[in-house]
Formats: structure tokens, C-alpha cells, sequence
């Protein structure tokens, strides 16, 4: 690699690489914390953090040692039999949600996958639909991978177009309207699927109460409640779950991303037996769910949790980081949305929001837009306060030299 990596060298280095993604032009190389250094040696503050995969730094100590540790003993059996890592690892995870049974799988969009099948077969088994007429509610705006089952019940064209035809059973509703979601809710309805705090469509958070009224009215329709926490859980918000902010307790919680610590992939669909157990041997599985690498480090991940340092820094940080965005002096920004440690800058029309991020780069920040017209933030939940203050004065820059 040359001493100046320009957009020549990015494209011979990546000539064999599907043109699925627009990165910014930084070529990544080490990284430890909240910082990553590109093959140039210019350091660069993280404030994507993997879209909240990485939300105990990269490279934390205590998760490395647990994959070293792991590596040196079995990394992989297949669910064909036993290994000593996955009944503590969903002891764990149990303990963590409060419910009793645990389906370990590897990406979101697998575990989001698992949601919908578990909820279908509760649906016809518990709930009594007709064979093939199960429904599940889910929010406009949502982002739950990108299957073409998850993408059909998506509202953004550009994750749609020509990927059809898609999964049939699927009913959207604004996010954040409690009367529309109990209206779609009727005999077909086996669950409803939420976002407790919208990611991908810029950290929407709803109004206050919403999470409480959709348990309640889920509970009296006698559905599912289905809570993706593969974004927002996990100590992002400043709480370990987002629905903990209303003591709201799920039917069904889908872990991923920060599961495993930006170290390995590690989801896992979460719920009470008398609910999961509509799961028999064979109906469901993956390769890889529930290998010991993964759950080793999906144990020290809990572990890391159950200390509540993370959860009370995304806190006091994102209090921090509030203000300083409070402070911002800018008439490009149109509404800022902050909860812990996990923001959303809206900015008037005409302003790309990547143009933010392109000057933000320059100024030693890593960040990614949202829909073209919003700037995202998910620092890790390890940032000090020196790195908020820079984070806010690079924005503030970014800012004034649009
Ligand atoms: C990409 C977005 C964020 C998620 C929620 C399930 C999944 C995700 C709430 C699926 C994944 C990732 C996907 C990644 C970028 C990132 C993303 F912009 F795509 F939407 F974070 F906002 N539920 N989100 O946020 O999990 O299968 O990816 O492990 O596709 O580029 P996954």
C-alpha cells in the first residue's frame, strides 16, 4: 500500500469486491477502543462502533481473552451434540432478559427470521389461526435485516426494488401510533414486531408510554410482542434493554450485534418456554448457532453487562454528548435525537448528510448518514469525556465549513 491511499489504490484494492456498500474513503487497518487507526497511521475517533456491534470498544480485553481462551479448546461442534460453552452461555443470557428459554443463532436478520417463524408456529399452535393466515404487525420505517422476507415488510423502496415477490403476512403501521397498531391487530395476528427505538430510520424514539400501551394492548389481544433489540439493546440507550426504559418486559427479545462483541457474530431469539417450545427438534437451527467461540464471548459480554459500568457511562456520556449537541451553532441542523449514547441529526433539505460525514472523516470522526438526510452516531459506550468534547467540536466544524 502506497504512503497515500487515493480512490486508485481503494479500487485495485477492492477489484473483486460486490458493490453493495458506499464506504467513505478511509482504508481501516488496527483498532482498539474507541479508536481506529487507517493503513496511513492516521487515527480516527469511532463513532459508528459497527452500528452498535461494538459497544464495549474494539478489541475489549476481557472479550479477546474469552475467544483466545475458547480458541485454544473448540471453536465449533455443531448443534449434533453437546460442548461445555452453550447451556452457561443461555443460563447467562437468561438471566440477563428475564426469560427462560434461549434460541442462539448468528446475524440479526437470522434471529429476526427465527422471531417470525417462532411467532407463526405459536400463532397456529397456541393462538389457534388457520394454517397459512398468520399475520405480525410491524412499524413503517422499520429495519430488521435483509432477508427478502425482512426487506418485503420494509417501507424503503431501495431495499425492496427488484427483490420480489416477497413473504406474504405482513401488516405496517406508523411507528409510534398505539391506536393504529391495536386496529391492525384482528384473529390472524400472531405477533406484533418493533424496533423499541427505530436505528436505521435515524433513532426515532417513540412517544412516551408507546412501548407501555403496545404491551398492554398486545397482552389484552392475546398476540405476541416481539422486541428487536439488535440496535438499541445491550447498554446503547443507557439502560440494558431500550423496552427497560418503560419496565416494559417482551414476549419475545431478539439479541444480536453487541451479543458478540464486534469479536464474533452472535444473536440469539429470547422467550418463555411455553413460548419457544412450539420449537422441536429439527423444525429450526443454523451451522453455526450456539458454537462455543460464540457463546464464550457472548459470556463475557453478559458478564461485561451485569456490571452496569456500561450501561451508567452511555448514560453520563450521553448527557455529555446532549449538551454539546445542544450547543451545536448551526442553521444546517434541523432536530437532534439523542437517548444514551445513540444519536440522530436531522439536517434541513439541500444539506447531504454524507457531506457531514466526508468532512468528519477529515477531521479524525467516523460516522455514517441515514437516508441521505441524516447523520448517525453510536460512539462505544467506552468514549470518555476529552473524546465527547472532540466528537461535538468536529461536528461543530463540520458544521461551519459546509
Ligand atoms: C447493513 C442499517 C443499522 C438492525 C436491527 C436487525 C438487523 C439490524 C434493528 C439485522 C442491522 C445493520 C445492518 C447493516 C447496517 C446496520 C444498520 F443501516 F442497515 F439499518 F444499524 F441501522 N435489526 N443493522 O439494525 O442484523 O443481519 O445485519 O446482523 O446491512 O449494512 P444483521
Amino acid at each position: 500500500m502506497s504512503t497515500h491511499v487515493g480512490p486508485a489504490d481503494i479500487a485495485e484494492l477492492e477489484r473483486h469486491v460486490a458493490p453493495n456498500y458506499h464506504p467513505l474513503p478511509v482504508v481501516l487497518a488496527e483498532a482498539e477502543g474507541a479508536w481506529v487507526t487507517d493503513v496511513e497511521g492516521r487515527r480516527y475517533l469511532d463513532a459508528l462502533a459497527g452500528y452498535s456491534a461494538l459497544n464495549f470498544g474494539h478489541r475489549h480485553p476481557a472479550l479477546i481473552e474469552a475467544a483466545e481462551t475458547q480458541l485454544r479448546r473448540v471453536t465449533l461442534t455443531s448443534r449434533a451434540f453437546h460442548h461445555d460453552q452453550l447451556g452457561p452461555f443461555c443460563d447467562d443470557l437468561s438471566r440477563l432478559t428475564g426469560l427462560g428459554s434461549v434460541l442462539p443463532m448468528n446475524t440479526g436478520a437470522e434471529g429476526v427470521e427465527t422471531a417470525i417463524k417462532l411467532a407463526r408456529r405459536w400463532g397456529y399452535q397456541v393462538r389457534g389461526i388457520p394454517a397459512d393466515q398468520a399475520t405480525i404487525v410491524v412499524a413503517a420505517r422499520n429495519f430488521h435485516g435483509r432477508t427478502t422476507t425482512i426487506v418485503g415488510f420494509s417501507s424503503d423502496p431501495t431495499a425492496r426494488e427488484g427483490f420480489g415477490p416477497f413473504t406474504p403476512g405482513f401488516r405496517s403501521v406508523p411507528f409510534g401510533d398505539a391506536q393504529a397498531l391495536a386496529d391492525a391487530i384482528d384473529e390472524t395476528t400472531a405477533a406484533v414486531l418493533l424496533e423499541p427505538i427505530q436505528g436505521e430510520a435515524g433513532v426515532i424514539i417513540p412517544p412516551e408510554g408507546y412501548l407501555t400501551e403496545v404491551r398492554r394492548i398486545t397482552r389484552d389481544a392475546g398476540v405476541l410482542f416481539i422486541d428487536d433489540e439488535i440496535q438499541s439493546g445491550l447498554g446503547r440507550t443507557g439502560r440494558t434493554f431500550a423496552c427497560d426504559l418503560e419496565e416494559v418486559r417482551p414476549d419475545v427479545m431478539i439479541l444480536g450485534k453487541a451479543l458478540g462483541g464486534g469479536v464474533v457474530p452472535v444473536s440469539a431469539v429470547i422467550a418463555d418456554p411455553d413460548i419457544m417450545d412450539v420449537f422441536t427438534p429439527g423444525s429450526h437451527g443454523s451451522t453455526f448457532g450456539g458454537n462455543p467461540l460464540a457463546c464464550a464471548v457472548g459470556r463475557a459480554v453478559v458478564a461485561l453487562l451485569e456490571t452496569g459500568e456500561f450501561q451508567a457511562r452511555a448514560t453520563e456520556m450521553g448527557a455529555r454528548l446532549a449538551t454539546g449537541l445542544k450547543g451545536l451553532r448551526s442553521d444546517r441542523v434541523r432536530e437532534v435525537r439523542s437517548i444514551g449514547l445513540w444519536v440522530g441529526i436531522d439536517l434541513e433539505p439541500g444539506v447531504p448528510a454524507r457531506a457531514v460525514c466526508e468532512g468528519l472523516l477529515r477531521r479524525g470522526v467516523l460516522s455514517k448518514d441515514a437516508h441521505e438526510r441524516t447523520v448517525r452516531l453510536a460512539p462505544p459506550l467506552v468514549i470518555t469525556e476529552d473524546e465527547v468534547d472532540l466528537l461535538v467540536a468536529a461536528l461543530q466544524d463540520s458544521f461551519d465549513a459546509l
